[in-house]
């Protein structure tokens, strides 16, 4: 994919709750606007990278694009789960992300364990990858310390500095 390293930034709106709730597993979900600028070439599946809540430290993160086919979502979305624990929900706020690889595509699966065992199996193979010092060096990328300086009217931008 010549799209990636894909940045992007956005602010956290409300799904239907069932990360947190069904699965344990809370995915910060991005707007429509975010969703509809992905380019072409950006595929669904699951993906791993970086990301970074407002001005924070930026964590490993595992994101999935698409229409989630164990629930057969009719609308596609763009969900990222921080691999790191906050003490708060964070709607509202501006997330940063810089996806660095590709994964899986999604699928559906017999059970909601089944599900489960396959964003874990996910989560290991992200924290993995993101140690290979071509992907350490992104955590330290300029996108993300530009948060804390810009106006909400440039942090809200959505952008591909690849
Ligand atoms: P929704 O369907 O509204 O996205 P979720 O159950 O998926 O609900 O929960 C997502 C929310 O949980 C995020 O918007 C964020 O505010 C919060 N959250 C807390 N910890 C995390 C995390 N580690 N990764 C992503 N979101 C988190
Ligand atoms: N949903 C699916 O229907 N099939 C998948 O293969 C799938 N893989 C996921 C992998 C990761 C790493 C994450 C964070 C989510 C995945 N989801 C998948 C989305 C999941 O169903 C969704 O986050 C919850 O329904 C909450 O919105
Ligand atoms: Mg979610």
């Amino acid at each position: 994919m010549k799209s990636l390293p894909y940045f992007s930034r956005g602010e956290v709106v409300r799904g239907f709750g069932r990360g947190s709730k069904e699965l344990g597993i809370p995915t910060a979900n991005f707007p429509d606007s975010v969703v509809e600028h992905l380019p072409g070439d950006i595929s669904t599946g699951i993906y791993y990278g970086w990301a970074c809540v407002g001005s924070g430290d930026v964590h490993k993160m595992v994101m999935s694009i698409g229409w989630n086919p164990y629930y057969k979502n009719t609308k596609k979305s763009m969900e990222t789960h921080v691999i790191h624990t906050f003490k708060e929900d964070f709607y509202g706020q501006i997330l940063s992300v810089v996806m660095v690889g590709y994964i899986r595509p999604e699928r559906s699966y017999d059970s909601l364990d089944a599900l489960i065992a396959a964003i874990n199996h996910d989560i290991e193979e992200a924290k993995r990858n993101l140690d290979l010092p071509e992907h350490l060096k992104l955590k330290e990328d300029n996108f993300f310390r530009a948060t804390a300086s810009t106006s909400t009217t440039t942090s809200n931008k959505i952008m591909n500095g690849h």
